[in-house]
């Protein structure tokens, strides 16, 4: 009669075991069918639900052992339920966008629903013991986007077992035995993060096991539209292992059958586990019982065949069908859990609710009051009046309501002067720090292990320190780095072997070992979800963009996952990961980018660090290797070769964040700058000096901080004069230097010249050294805008330079 005779060893289901899967099965269902009520009933603004996954999920479930992750997406409510990450209670609570952590965990009401997160940080910022959690990384909305780190968090797990150096680290892993739960719809597998993912994965060996949820449809795009053959697991047949050699294994299962499921995710996970071998777990003839979203109905563009036969394959139907025919439970029995779990559901929902109104209706109440009380006293009573009414009209008012309605009554009232006048003011105040704590933070780290909160120490120079290539000092503190910390790892196209196409890791992979600095192939997306997923687990990769154009290609996964991850998680989760680039002038169109305004623009949550030469470089590393926030690094791609003299106390000294440096004093112009500029600047700033013309230059080192300690304006108050020059494109990261110092720092105060920016042309810089001039600002260009500038403040000190 079992027919789950086929399931081996202490994993065969006992009765109880089926029913329990049966009820969560059955509350999973319930859940997502009032989720859907409360969100056209107005109680939510969005829903997405994991009906029609139920029974895959709690098979997958069964095999999730602590210490393992899961990098899935917004279907995958009935996985973390399972794992006892998830009440139903919580589940609601993020349909509300309830702004508690207490009641709202996984981010704090910052994402919308399915979005799951376990935390992994504590109060004191230190990391939990992750192998004795269910690990949930805080899903991300884009499709597709939780593979790339994936890759690199089942990477992990191979570091964990074969590097012995990292066998202490005794709360991230148990020797690698990690595997990594990987969930995606089928329409995503278009992606090309998906087949590059798949790929490396393949490569790589590692423990990741994708599950592809295959309910044949991306919101209304049916399967054929999306994937060669119909079908994922026959489009990447060629990738299945075989005796010649590595690949990944593929499984393909019904999404209704229970015993095969459960069969199935137990020999996924075994091979997994032990051989680390990556997965492919091909979940068909799944349903989504009420279409995609709350945002449209399926109706519109399912057939009724199909719809009649989605309600004949629902997992949920099959399931119970099977128990009913082995006998597990009789129709009654089923059908008091189906109630229970109905009653179960609403239960949850309404403390979900009640708990989320109760903290707004008491603020309610209190605002009401505090207002009523300033219309009593005031002599624009009626207006005020007014604006209570419409407050109190508000259905289902929240924080804006109530925060708009006392602005408004401030903008009536605020000139009349009473205690409860000043009240309310005071009120408006304190509510806005403590609307600024729920939704405003978190987006770097407030830790104690902040970058920001690491000691400078000032490189030491000594006769005897040696003149050498830039190269050489960044190669030597990578040397000193990887002695000093084993937890580092570094990888990318060519640093390995070669030790990356300018020498900054020559000879350290013979030194350290494949293990610690590894080449990969040529796929940055990839590169960055390594990173993420091995930062993810405590340990602290540096991966490598080759050239800082080719950035792009990982854009997406830098600002979606790694970028948001601190903030969508309030604080939860990090993934210290340091990107090494390297970038501005050299040659060409696609190796001469600088485009930090578009970094500035999508990497806020990260650090963003432009040296101007190597002694910088290292120095600036050593501060964000402490750290526990992402970084970026551009690294000068001229300077390599440029002569530097190295400190005697490379992986000692740490550059602080934020500091801007003055290259150059002077009492005429501040010109600010980074990079590679600043070589261009100090040129032209030596020649003006034969002009008469005494310029200060400022390297601001990094522009994410920003001069934290407003040093640029005390420059601009002596200068009164101020270029902002950068090789990025116009009005890019030289208007974002120009907000923070003219707006930020208020220098426009002391400004007797207008402000000028100078930048490169419009397009991308051609090759060669005449489309360099030609295209990127250079120390002429430098010259004789200063010149000008000073000239029309004072054209008798400063006669015409040449006829134009
Ligand atoms: C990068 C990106 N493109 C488009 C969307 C909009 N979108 C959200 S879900 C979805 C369909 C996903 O279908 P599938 O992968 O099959 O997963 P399912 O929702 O069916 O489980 C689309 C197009 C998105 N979220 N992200």
């Amino acid at each position: 009669m079992l027919q789950n005779d086929s399931l081996t060893g202490s994993s065969v289901l006992s009765k109880e075991d089926i029913i329990d899967d049966y009820r969560l099965a059955c509350e999973s269902r319930q859940v997502s069918l009032l989720g859907r009520k409360d969100t056209m009933g107005g109680r939510s603004k969005f829903g997405i639900f994991g009906d029609g996954k139920e029974v895959a999920q709690i098979a997958l479930s069964k095999v999730f052992q602590p210490g393992d992750f899961r990098s899935g997406y917004y279907r995958d409510q009935t996985i973390e339920a399972a794992v006892g990450n998830l009440t139903w209670q919580q589940f609601f609570a993020q349909m509300y966008a309830h702004a508690n952590l207490e009641h709202e965990p996984n981010t704090g009401g910052r994402s919308m629903n399915g979005h799951f997160s376990t935390r992994w940080v504590d109060g004191n910022g230190d990391w939990l013991d992750q192998t004795k959690l269910y690990n949930s990384v805080c899903d991300i909305s884009s499709t597709a986007g939780q593979i790339p780190r994936s890759v690199g968090l089942a990477y992990a797990s191979k570091l964990f077992r074969e590097n012995a150096d990292l066998h202490s680290m005794t709360t991230f892993s148990r020797k690698g035995s990690e595997v990594v739960f990987s969930t995606i719809g089928d329409a995503s597998t278009s992606q090309g993060m998906f087949w590059e993912a798949m790929n490396a994965a393949g490569v790589l060996q590692i423990p990741l096991i994708v599950s592809v949820w295959d309910d044949g449809y991306g919101i209304s795009v049916p399967i054929e539209y999306q994937t060669t053959k119909g079908s994922i697991s026959k489009a990447l047949a060629g990738l299945q292992r075989n005796e010649d050699g590595d690949g990944i294994e593929i499984f393909t299962v019904n999404g209704w059958d229970y015993p095969a499921l459960v069969e199935t995710y137990q020999k996924a996970a075994k091979v997994s586990r032990e051989q680390h071998v990556p997965v492919l777990v091909h979940v068909t003839e799944l349903t989504q019982p009420q279409g995609h979203s709350t945002s449209g109905s399926h109706e519109r563009y399912k057939s009724k065949q199909r719809l009649q036969w989605e309600r004949e394959h629902d997992c949920n139907v099959r399931f119970r069908d099977w128990i009913l025919k082995n006998g597990y439970a009789t129709d009654d029995e089923l059908e008091e859990i189906e109630r229970e779990a109905k009653e179960k559901a609403l239960h949850e929902r309404n403390a979900a609710w009640q708990a989320y109104r109760k903290e707004l209706d008491a603020e309610f109440n209190d605002t009401i009051q505090r207002l009523q009380s300033v219309a009593g006293g005031s002599s624009f009573a009626a207006e005020v009046n007014n604006v209570i009414l419409e407050l109190q009209k508000t259905y289902l008012p929240v924080r804006r309501d109530m925060i708009a309605a006392v602005r408004k009554v401030l903008r009536i009232i605020g000139k009349e002067q009473n205690p409860q006048v000043n009240a309310l003011k005071a009120f408006l105040q304190e509510n806005l720090s403590v609307n600024k704590e729920r939704f405003n933070t978190h987006l770097y780290s407030e830790t104690k292990y902040s970058p920001m909160l690491v000691e400078p120490v000032k490189p030491v120079f000594s006769d005897s320190s040696p003149t050498v290539d830039g190269r050489e000092v960044i190669r030597s503190y990578f040397n000193a780095l990887f002695e000093k910390d084993l937890r580092v790892v570094a990888l990318g196209e060519d640093i390995g072997l070669i030790g990356d196409v300018n020498q900054g890791f020559a000879g350290l992979q013979e030194k350290y070992g494949e293990i610690r600095i590894t080449d990969t192939g040529i796929r940055e997306t990839t590169i960055i979800g390594q990173g993420i997923g091995m930062a993810m687990r405590g340990l602290r990769p540096i991966v490598e963009i080759q050239y800082f154009d080719y950035i792009y290609y990982a854009l997406a996964t830098l600002t979606d996952d790694l970028a948001s991850l601190r903030y969508r998680t309030a604080g939860g989760q990090r993934a210290p990961l340091i990107i090494r680039t390297r970038g501005h002038r050299l040659e060409g169109i696609w190796h001469s980018g600088s485009p930090m305004g578009t970094m500035l623009s999508s990497l806020r949550g990260l650090h963003v660090a432009v040296p101007r030469n190597f002694t910088q470089a290292a120095g600036l590393y050593n501060t964000l290797i402490q750290g526990d926030d992402p970084a970026l690094m551009v690294e000068p791609l001229n300077s390599y070769r440029q002569k530097e003299i190295m400190p005697d106390n490379l992986g000692e000294y740490c550059i602080p964040l934020g500091q801007p440096e003055i290259l150059r004093e002077g009492n005429d112009l501040t010109i600010v700058t980074y990079g590679s500029m600043c070589r261009i600047v100090m040129e032209a700033a030596s020649q003006l000096q034969n002009s008469g013309i005494d310029v200060e230059v400022i390297d601001v080192q990094t522009l994410l901080p920003f001069d934290v300690d407003n040093r640029i304006v005390e420059s601009i108050r002596k200068t009164n004069r101020v270029i902002f020059a950068d090789e990025d494109l116009p009005g890019s990261a030289s208007g974002y230097m120009m907000q923070q110092v003219l707006e930020k720092q208020q220098a426009y105060r002391w400004l007797d010249s207008a402000p000028v920016t100078i930048a490169a042309k419009d397009h991308r810089p051609p090759y060669g050294s005449d489309g360099d001039y030609f295209s990127k600002p250079n120390m002429d260009d430098i010259f004789e805008t200063v010149y000008e500038i000073m000239r029309e403040a004072a054209p008798d000190k400063y006669p015409e330079l040449f006829n134009a």
